[in-house]
C-alpha cells in the first residue's frame, strides 16, 4: 500500500502532494513502482496535529481519488470521518482507512457496513493533540495485550454496526499512543495480533521510532528522508510474519525487497544464471 497524503502538515511528506495535480502524479509514480493499493489521505496524524475542517478534508482527496480510481488504481481513503468515507466510496475509492477504528466518527461504521468495502481498522486511543497522553501500557499483557484486546472490542462494535467480518483488517498503529518501545514490541508480537483471526496491516513509514534508532552519536535522531532503509527491513519482517499488507511512502524499496523474499522463497532450480 502506498501513501499519498494529500497534506500540508503530514510528518514525512507534508506538503508535497499537497496540489491535487501533484498527488496524482505521485499516485502514478507509486503504481508504477509497484504499489498493489494507494491510501489516499487529506488529514495529518502526525503528534500534536490540529484536524482540518471537514469540507478541507473533501476538497483535498476527492480530485485525487476520482483521477486514480479512474485509472483503475485501488484506492483506499485515510479518513476518520463517516461523511469523507461515504463521498470517497462515491468518488470510486473500495476501502476505508480508519485509524481511529471507528472512535472518532461511529457512524463510518454505518458506511462502510452499507457499502460492504473493506474495512482497515486501527488500534487508536486519541485523537493526535494529545496521543501522547495515552501511550500507557500498565496491564499485565503490557502494550500487546492491551492492544490485541482494545482491537477485539472493536471488532465486536463493528459487527455490531453490520461490518461483516470478512470486510475486517486490523492494524495495531504504530506510533499512535505509543512510544518507541511499544512499537517494538508490538512488531516483535505480530503472532498474538494475528491470533485475533483477521488480517493484519502494518506502516511503519519512516517514522520516529526509525529516528530514534538510528539516531547519530549526539543523539539527534536520523532525519524522516534517510529512514527508508530501515523501514525496508521492517517491511520484510513484516512480510515474514505473512501480514496483508505493509503501508509504506517509498513503493519501489518494499516492493524490490519482497521480489527478492519470495524469489528465495521460491526454491526451485534457477539453472545456470549469470552474476
Ligand atoms: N499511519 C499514518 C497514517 N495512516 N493508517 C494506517 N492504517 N496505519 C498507520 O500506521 C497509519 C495510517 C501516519 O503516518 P504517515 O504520516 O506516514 O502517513
Amino acid at each position: 500500500m502506498g501513501v499519498v497524503n494529500v497534506t500540508p502538515d503530514s510528518f514525512s511528506d507534508g506538503g508535497r502532494w499537497l496540489e491535487p495535480r501533484d498527488a496524482i502524479a505521485h499516485g502514478r509514480e507509486l503504481l508504477a513502482d509497484g504499489a498493489d493499493i494507494l491510501d489516499i489521505g487529506g488529514e495529518s496524524t502526525r503528534p500534536g496535529a490540529t484536524r482540518p475542517l471537514v469540507e478541507e478534508e473533501l476538497g483535498r482527496v476527492l480530485p485525487v481519488i476520482t483521477a486514480l480510481a479512474g485509472d483503475g488504481a485501488v484506492v483506499s481513503v485515510d479518513t476518520m470521518r463517516a461523511e469523507v468515507a461515504e463521498a470517497a466510496l462515491a468518488a470510486g475509492a473500495t476501502i476505508v482507512n480508519d485509524v481511529s477504528g471507528g472512535l472518532a466518527d461511529p457512524r463510518i461504521l454505518d458506511v462502510v457496513a452499507a457499502a460492504g468495502a473493506p474495512y482497515v481498522a486501527m488500534h487508536w486511543r486519541a485523537h493526535a493533540d494529545h496521543m501522547r497522553d495515552f501511550a500507557v501500557y500498565d496491564g499485565p499483557g503490557g502494550v500487546v495485550g492491551a492492544v490485541r484486546d482494545e482491537l477485539a472490542a472493536r471488532v465486536e462494535v463493528m459487527r455490531a454496526a453490520g461490518v461483516a467480518p470478512e470486510q475486517v483488517v486490523l492494524d495495531p498503529g504504530l506510533g499512535f499512543a505509543k512510544r518507541a518501545e511499544h512499537n517494538w514490541e508490538l512488531l516483535r508480537h505480530l503472532d498474538e495480533l494475528a491470533s485475533l483471526g483477521y488480517p493484519l496491516l502494518v506502516g511503519a513509514s519512516r517514522k520516529s521510532f526509525l529516528g530514534r534508532l538510528l539516531a547519530d552519536r549526539s543523539g539527534t535522531p536520523r532525519p524522516v528522508d534517510l529512514r527508508e532503509h530501515a523501514n525496508t527491513a521492517i517491511t520484510l519482517h513484516l512480510a515474514r510474519h505473512g501480514v496483508w499488507g505493509v503501508r509504506v511512502h517509498d513503493v519501489r524499496a518494499a516492493h524490490d525487497a519482497l521480489r527478492v523474499m519470495e524469489r528465495l522463497d521460491e526454491r526451485q532450480d534457477d539453472g545456470e544464471e549469470e552474476l
